[in-house]
């Protein structure tokens, strides 16, 4: 059955989406909201996690009510069909950040050997900062050199089976570490736990709940340890590692008078390039040539956090926008990379004059313009794109266009060694000034918000209510992702927003002149969060992880990537919030190992999930959660 229709401001606080979701309907144009709200209530089995399509013996699926069939025909039951299910997403969110990560890896490589005219190493200090801590040596040695000895490196750790992970060792404390050794979830090469997690998902293998949710936080590790971890050291080493800068948000950022292109998905190789290259005289000419007034980029998803943190694009909005962005009338490409790119955007363009420019090989969008990028030729292609955009400007229908008046300012770029920097200055950069202000209390403590959206709650009101309510009790917010994008457009990442957290943030805003929620990038950045955990332990705030006053939230957490992160922050001690659980309450075994205070998530790792959809009260919880974190550390 049809859910009932919400209105637009139902459905969303942002007002731009309120906007162009009435426009949308006028033009007879379906979104994300529409589907969501045709689709009806959702399967209760698949929501249950009792349905399995494992073999060509099922699909089988279970009784919702404890009853009969409580098997599969192989003999499987809701433990094992809830464990295996969500082990299966787990290892496909890990393999897309780390496949994000991988390629850039060997786009190092290939540039540090000379075969990408477009891309060279362009933060040395980064590069040795990286060889050092992984033990290559720079004496003698030439910055490609170490460049390409740090590639090679970095993809064995992603295609060497049992390859020990580097940042096991240098950022995990040795607690942490023996906690990993005693239960077997050390991770190890990347590439591999995907498969191993795989193979015990087939038929016939694990059926021991436990040991596949094991697996799974393993396999989670591998992500936020290494495959993400990687993806986002080599993107500062190849793009530059980001500082403050100053940026826009929202639809308002698309222009009346130049040539609207929209950069989407996660990867920043292409998009960097376009960016600059549309810097050209050439291109600037053509642009003119047509009757703009030059080219203005915007972004959505992560692609637009890379670029807003290295060049400052503005960012057009975050998932759930990237429709309304055509329905605006005004954007002439959206050119798409990799990963939350929906594939209905072709048919909604189609409504439109926007053209859907499709360029990575691994995604194919159906009915988009395809246009494979590869390195090799990046200038090349940067031009064929943007000429393409250009020649697209005349068919704007400028009397149709509706671009929304809402854009916020904001400050990007807080990677952990800018945190670093700022508090401690460049000659004595450190995190103890952020450890001294968390123990003197004027830092209550400090929560990372990221994620998604997802149409199982209103657009973008758990980021940004809950990261008002913890600013407001002095509580530091990092954030990432989408999430990061929902309360950029909420004006909350200015320095000026300081006049809306408690004194003690406040008063270390100023000091500092940084915003109290800072953005720290996208989805693969979340490891710089866990580089700042690990700051904090190394600068005496607690001994290991688990006893940090931190927390994770993603309340709209929606994609397999999600479950991935959430996973790697619960293996490291981190208790994740999240507003969507996991399709697992089929089987109480596994639901109480995830989520209970006495499960054994909870048991072995000191932190689990916790599924709270209501913002205030997980803003409760989570603030109660650091009070008693603060009150072991005894400060
Ligand atoms: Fe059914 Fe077992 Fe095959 Fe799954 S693996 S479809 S439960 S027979
Ligand atoms: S883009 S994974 S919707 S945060 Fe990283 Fe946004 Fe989630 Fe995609």
């Amino acid at each position: 059955m049809a859910k009932e229709r919400k209105t637009p401001k139902e459905l969303s606080i942002d007002p731009t989406v309120v906007e162009l979701l009435e426009k949308a309907q006028k033009d007879g144009v379906s979104t994300v909201f529409d589907r969501a709200a045709a689709m009806g209530s959702s399967c209760p089995y698949g929501l249950a996690g009792l349905c399995c399509r494992h073999c060509s013996m099922g699909p089988c699926r279970l009784s919702l009510k404890g009853g009969e069939p409580s098997r599969g025909v192989c003999g499987a039951n809701a433990d094992v069909f809830t464990s295996r299910n969500l082990a299966r997403a787990v290892a496909a969110g890990t393999s897309a950040h780390s496949d994000h990560g991988l390629h850039l890896a060997y786009t190092l490589l290939h540039a540090a050997e000379g075969k990408l005219p477009a891309y060279e190493i362009n933060d040395e200090k980064k590069l040795m900062n990286c060889a050092a801590e992984i033990g290559i040596g720079t004496e003698g040695k030439d910055v490609n050199q170490i460049g390409r000895e740090v590639a090679q490196f970095a993809i064995d750790q992603y295609e060497r089976s049992h390859a020990d992970l580097v940042y096991v060792k240098t950022r995990v404390p040795e607690k942490r570490r023996k906690i990993w050794e005693e239960h077997n979830v050390v991770p190890h090469g990347v590439c591999a736990a995907v498969v191993d997690t795989l193979h015990r998902t087939t038929i016939g293998m694990t059926s021991d709940y436990k040991s596949m949710i094991l697996n799974s936080m393993k396999t989670s590790l591998t992500n936020g340890w290494a495959g993400s971890m990687w993806a986002t050291e080599i993107s500062d080493i190849l793009f530059g590692c980001p500082g403050p800068i100053r940026g826009e948000a929202n639809l308002g950022v698309l222009s009346e008078d130049k040539i609207n292109i929209i950069i989407h998905g996660h990867e920043p190789t292409l998009s960097n390039l376009l960016v600059d290259v549309a810097e050209e005289k050439e291109i600037q000419e053509l642009a003119q040539k047509v009757g703009a007034k030059g080219i203005n980029f915007a972004g959505i998803c992560c692609t637009a956090n890379e670029v807003l943190m290295r060049k400052g694009v503005s960012l057009a909005g975050n998932f759930f926008q990237q429709e309304l962005a055509l329905v605006t009338v005004a954007v002439e490409a959206m050119v798409v990379d990799v990963q939350c790119i929906m594939p209905v955007l072709p048919e909604v363009a189609s409504h439109y004059h926007t053209k859907i420019i499709s360029t990575s090989p691994k995604a194919d969008i159906g009915g988009a313009d395809i246009i494979h990028f590869d390195e090799e030729h990046a200038t090349e292609i940067a031009h064929k794109i943007l000429k393409i955009a250009i020649d697209n400007y005349k068919n704007r229908d400028a009397a149709k266009v509706q671009i929304p008046k809402n854009k916020t300012d904001l400050v990007a770029g807080f990677t952990h060694e800018t945190i670093n920097y700022m508090l401690g200055g460049n000659f004595r950069a450190s995190y103890h000034p952020l450890v001294d202000a968390i123990k003197a209390g004027r830092i209550f403590g400090v929560v990372g918000i990221v994620g998604c959206n997802n149409t199982r709650l209103k657009h973008d009101q758990s980021h940004v209510d809950i990261a008002t309510e913890l600013i407001k009790n002095n509580v530091l917010v990092v954030q990432t992702g989408c999430s990061a994008i929902a309360t950029a457009k909420a004006g909350l990442m200015v320095p000026e927003a300081k006049g809306k957290a408690g004194e003690g943030l406040k008063e270390i805003c100023e000091a500092v002149g940084c915003p109290p929620v800072v953005h720290v990038g996208s989805c693969v950045d979340n490891t710089r969060i866990l580089k700042a955990c690990y700051e904090m332990v190394a600068h005496g705030l607690a001994e290991e992880f688990d006893e940090l006053p931190v927390a994770g939230v993603a309340l709209e957490n929606m994609s397999e990537k999600a479950l991935s992160i959430g996973n790697y922050f619960v293996a490291s001690g981190v208790t994740v919030y999240i507003g969507t659980k996991h399709q697992v309450n089929g089987s109480p075994n596994v639901e109480k190992m995830l989520y209970h205070e006495d499960g054994d998530l909870q048991k072995i790792f000191g932190a689990r999930f916790v599924c709270e959809p209501d913002p205030q009260k997980a803003v409760e919880h989570i603030l109660a959660l650091i009070k008693s974190k603060r009150e072991a550390l005894k400060i």
